[in-house]
């Protein structure tokens, strides 16, 4: 079981776009163990998007996250980075797949919806930079024998 970082950006949020975002992750069979609504500050711009201080579009990118506010959750499941990765599709909206959610829902390759953790190692650490340990809220669900194979050792 993985749990990665997914922020919802302005865009998202503006455009009133949340509600069907996070119903592509519950109807994928995803848990929302962790969620809430946010203003990002300069620093914790500056810290989230760290690796590309020396981007062309660094700045664009932090008054972009600062704008407005956004919706971050923590998502958890069997490989939950890799398949949030996949749902969210090519980071350009121009040309991410269609029935993904930046190929579905934008255009644009700077205002593209959504931020999901790349990694075991990011995930944790963005985890920790956007929620306190007790805001993350483990939870059984009725519904995961279903989700899953539970017959073995490890959910299938
Ligand atoms: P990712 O969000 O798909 O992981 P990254 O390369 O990590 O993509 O870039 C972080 C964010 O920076 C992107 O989601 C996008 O908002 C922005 N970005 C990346 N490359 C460009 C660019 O070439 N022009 C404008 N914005 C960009
Ligand atoms: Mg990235």
């Amino acid at each position: 079981m993985e749990t990665t970082l997914i922020i919802l950006k302005p865009d998202a949020v503006q455009r009133g776009l949340c509600g069907r975002i996070i119903s592509r992750f519950e109807d994928k069979g995803l848990q929302i163990v962790g969620m809430k609504l946010l203003r990002i500050s300069n620093e914790l711009a500056a810290d989230h998007y760290g690796v590309h201080k020396e981007k062309p579009f660094y700045n664009s990118l932090v008054s972009f996250m600062t704008s407005s506010p956004v919706v971050v959750m923590a998502v958890k499941g069997n490989n939950a980075i890799a398949i949030c990765r996949k749902m969210m599709g090519a980071t350009f909206g121009s040309n991410a797949e269609a029935g993904t959610i930046r190929g579905d829902f934008g255009v644009s390759n700077s205002f593209n919806l959504i931020h999901g953790s790349d990694g075991p190692e990011t995930a944790k650490e963005e985890l920790a930079r956007f929620f306190t340990p007790e805001e993350i809220v483990e939870q059984d669900r009725a519904i995961d024998t279903w989700v899953y194979d539970m017959s073995g050792d490890e959910p299938e």
